[in-house]
């Protein structure tokens, strides 16, 4: 059964124009897009978001961060895609990201790591239902996929 999880096109990755680049790294790995849209967070939207975080030490400078500029989600489908976005990624702070990966490839900075994307599939669907509603998220065939989603 193919996953859903949420990413977020951070401020930094709009901002130095890097969203194009890197979304084809989503569509090569062959995850499916179900929603997509252009947002500009509110405190109170993140704060929810980065609940978890809340009395950490880089908490403020975080909700300062994602509210500072529109950002871009999306919610992406496919096997395991949880887990496969994360990969992509790499690590948070973009000086130990290894190269190859989103984060180890555009970025050196721990706050400002470019993407975002749901850490376990309960997060998934929490933070799914944080920035969709129903009607914002599509269900539609891609017949091409069956070439690449096989188990
Ligand atoms: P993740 O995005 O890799 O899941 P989390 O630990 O959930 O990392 O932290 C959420 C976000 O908070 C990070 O993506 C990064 O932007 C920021 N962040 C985390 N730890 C630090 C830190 O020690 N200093 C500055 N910013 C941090
Ligand atoms: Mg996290």
């Amino acid at each position: 059964m193919p996953e859903q999880t949420l990413i977020i096109f951070k401020p930094d990755a709009i901002q130095r124009g890097l969203v194009a680049e890197i979304l084809q790294r989503f569509e090569d790995k062959c995850l499916k897009f179900v929603g997509f849209k252009m947002i500009h967070i509110d405190r109170e939207l993140a704060e929810k978001h980065y609940a978890e975080h809340k009395g950490k030490d880089f908490y403020e400078p975080l909700v300062k961060y994602i509210t500072s500029a529109p950002v871009i989600i999306a919610v992406l489908e496919g096997p395991s895609a949880v887990a496969v976005v994360r990969t992509l990624l790499g690590k948070t702070d973009g000086r130990d990201a290894a190269p190859g990966t989103i984060r180890g490839d555009f970025g050196i900075s721990m706050r400002y790591n470019l993407v975002h994307g749901s850490d376990s599939s309960e997060s998934a669907k929490r933070e799914i239902g944080l920035f969709f509603k129903n009607d914002e998220l599509f269900s539609y065939d891609r017949d091409i996929l069956k070439w690449s989603w096989q188990e």
